[in-house]
């Protein structure tokens, strides 16, 4: 069926095909959350809910129900960075993790891919797009995800986002961020390199339009030119964004344009 017969065909219309008592919005029908009596099938501990858990779980359901989430997956190829990173932290008192490049480079992709810098307006009318950078990261607390917002990525340098990063996430770590602190962001990052992975589907942090997932980087085997065997680090990246701002092939080329960036480490830090 045709895109055009379920718009001229009333009783192929989504809400034909079903009966007239059908909910009518997202969250209205759903079964109740199953009640059970854990205690049942075995011993159990219960523990309350932070409140931070509480009110992020709030917004990140209403953020995956909303919005038509695609993840888009890539590798970008980070041995040129990693060789330049390591260079730079023999040398350098202020420590560089891959963080912060990916910062430096998600901005340079937001200037290049303007629909990726913006937000739907309240009513979904409008677009509105945004002239500065203000990158989110998530940091992973007691208190549960924290996302502060480093403001004007643009004009800092990768020496200057490295420290602010570990003072910020030093702060949540220890006393938590206020409101203020997690607004205001145009992108976010979440970054489980640390950790682990090969991917994930990192949800976008509305009104923002995509977010960033990176795991853990791998080593590949490439064939080389000599008929060797070149190994390469590849930076795993997953990119959430919102369908209905953004493309799949735009998704694809601000990925693909990522992994361009991260291959030049000295234009990045400079
Ligand atoms: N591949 C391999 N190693 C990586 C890496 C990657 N992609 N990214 C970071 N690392 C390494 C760092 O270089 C560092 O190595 P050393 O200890 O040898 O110096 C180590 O992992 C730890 O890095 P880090 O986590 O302290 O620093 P970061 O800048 O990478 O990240 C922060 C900072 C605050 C984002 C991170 O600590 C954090 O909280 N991550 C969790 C985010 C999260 O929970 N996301 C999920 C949200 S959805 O529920």
């Amino acid at each position: 069926m045709s895109v055009e017969s379920v718009s001229s065909n009333p009783s192929a219309s989504p809400r034909a095909a079903s009966n007239d008592a059908a909910p009518a919005g997202i969250g209205t029908g759903l079964p109740p959350w199953p009640q059970v009596d854990f205690a049942e099938f075995g011993d159990i501990e219960v523990k309350l809910v932070s409140r931070i858990q509480k009110l992020t779980g709030a917004f990140l359901s209403r953020n995956w129900l909303s919005i038509p989430h695609v993840t888009h997956q890539d590798d970008a190829d980070i041995t040129a960075l990693e060789i330049f990173r390591k260079a730079r932290n023999e040398a350098d008192a202020v420590k560089l993790t891959p963080l912060v490049f990916l910062i430096k480079a998600a901005v340079r992709a937001l200037q290049e891919f303007p629909q990726f810098n913006a937000s739907l307006d309240g009513d979904g009318k409008n677009l509105v797009l945004k002239k500065y950078f203000h990158i989110g990261v998530a940091v992973d607390t007691r208190f549960g995800l924290l996302v502060p917002v480093l403001r004007n990525c643009d004009k800092k340098c990768i020496a200057e986002l490295a420290a602010e990063l570990a003072a910020v996430s030093q702060k949540a770590r220890e006393k938590g961020l206020s409101m203020a602190e997690m607004s205001g962001g145009c992108f976010s990052i979440s970054s489980l390199g640390g950790v682990g992975g090969t991917g994930f589907t990192p949800i976008i942090n509305a009104p923002e339009v995509a977010i960033l997932g990176v795991t853990k980087t791998r080593l590949n085997a490439q064939p080389s030119d000599d008929g060797g065997v070149d190994w390469r680090k590849m930076l795993p990246l997953s990119l959430s964004y919102d369908h209905r701002v953004i493309n799949g092939a735009d998704a694809a080329r601000f990925t693909a344009f990522l992994g361009t960036m991260l291959a030049d480490p000295q234009a990045l830090a400079s």
